[in-house]
């Protein structure tokens, strides 16, 4: 078999050596000498398998309503940063994970970004996420979505301290160079809009208003809560038709089109019947789970993570992983650039032997 250098390194002899050191100035450089660094024979993620206990985590975010006002902070998060990408602002290799917390009387005043948002509701009472002035008042579980450049802020009108998971795109929307952030008149509140629950109303109900033509490519539901997936977990488990690898998930859809919630980020809430251990799955989407209800385990590769509710943890691409619920029900939230990688034909899934 002749040398090739797709996968190995082509022997650096003298001459050549001398040759790389000498066209260094010209920036210019051998591609023989990079392509078995990064051309894969399959995907290599950056990051690394990683759980984030929340029980280790929240006397920290706790502190932090003393360290710093949400409004000095913008938005007082502590990022969920994966080791493997420390200081990279990333919990996997494209997306943003975080914990957002806002105190009783607080106000995370009115932007907008080109990253698209979604908030999973993981602790406390009496918070909102105001989309274009509309309030989504948060109860735990809920999905709220803030897509591509739609104007949003959080308010705290209850007495507990509230806490959410923000999760963003934000390592792609760098990658790809179309970071846009703007301050809602310089820095106003945005006024009040339509009714509370108006969005649901409009198209949570398997219903649209007539002659509705759609806007934007994302989900005009902004809110999911969490009574609602909930209920339709709890009803399909009485099929008894799991799947092996995921027993019961359903993806969250835009209504409109049936395509996932927004163009960069799609997001599933998953129940896991007790005893159920799934099969292995593989797929070159990365996954980031909110443990909502139940315990057990997941192992990924060569680690095995315990969770309860509101541990996260986040499931790399192409990594062999399978989920092992204790004998109660879980119920895992999860948000994925699966739908990103289906748009650009490039979303690979491998259950046992069969890759797709
Ligand atoms: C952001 O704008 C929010 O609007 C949350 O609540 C988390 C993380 C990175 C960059 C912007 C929010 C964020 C963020």
């Amino acid at each position: 078999m002749s040398e090739r250098g797709l996968h190995s390194r082509p022997e650096v002899t003298p001459e050549r050596a001398e040759f790389y050191e000498k066209i260094d100035p010209l920036a210019v450089a051998p591609l023989w000498e990079r392509l078995f660094t990064f051309m894969s024979k399959e995907p290599k993620m950056r990051a690394a398998p990683y759980l984030w206990r929340y029980s280790a985590i929240r006397p920290s975010l706790m502190e932090t309503a003393d360290l710093i006002t949400a409004e000095e902070a913008e938005r007082r998060v502590l990022i969920l940063e994966n080791p493997s990408l420390k200081g990279e602002t990333a919990a996997a290799d494209s997306l943003f994970a975080g914990l957002q917390l806002i105190m009783p009387g607080e106000v995370a005043g009115t932007h907008r970004h080109s990253p698209s948002a979604l908030r999973f509701i993981i602790e406390g009472d009496g918070a909102y996420t105001a989309i274009n002035g509309e309030k989504a008042p948060m109860k735990v579980g809920d999905l709220i979505l803030t897509p591509s450049m739609v104007w949003h802020d959080h308010g705290n009108v209850g007495s507990d301290p509230v806490v959410w998971l923000d999760g963003l795109d934000i390592p792609l929307i760098r990658a790809l160079g179309t970071m846009f952030t703007d301050l809602y008149n310089g820095g106003e509140l945005h006024p009040e809009g339509r009714p509370d629950y108006d969005n649901i109303a409009r198209f949570g109900a398997n219903m649209r208003p007539m002659n509705y033509q759609a806007e934007g490519s994302h989900s005009p539901v902004f809110h999911y809560p969490y009574d609602v997936s909930k209920k339709a977990l709890i009803n399909l488990k009485k099929s008894k038709e799991f799947d092996p690898c995921h027993g019961i998930k359903l993806q969250y859809i835009n209504p409109n089109t049936g395509e996932p919630v927004m163009v960069t980020i799609d997001c599933y809430l998953q129940l896991l019947p007790g005893g159920f251990s799934t099969q292995d799955y593989q797929s070159t989407g990365t996954w980031i789970y909110s443990v909502v209800e139940g315990t057990g385990k997941t192992v990924i590769g060569d680690s095995i993570f315990e969770w309860g509710p509101k541990d996260h943890f986040v499931v790399p691409g192409w990594l062999l992983h399978h989920h092992e619920p204790d004998s109660d029900d879980a119920i895992l939230f999860s948000f994925s650039d699966k739908g990103t990688q289906e748009k650009l034909g490039l979303y690979r899934e491998r259950r046992g032997n069969v890759t797709h």
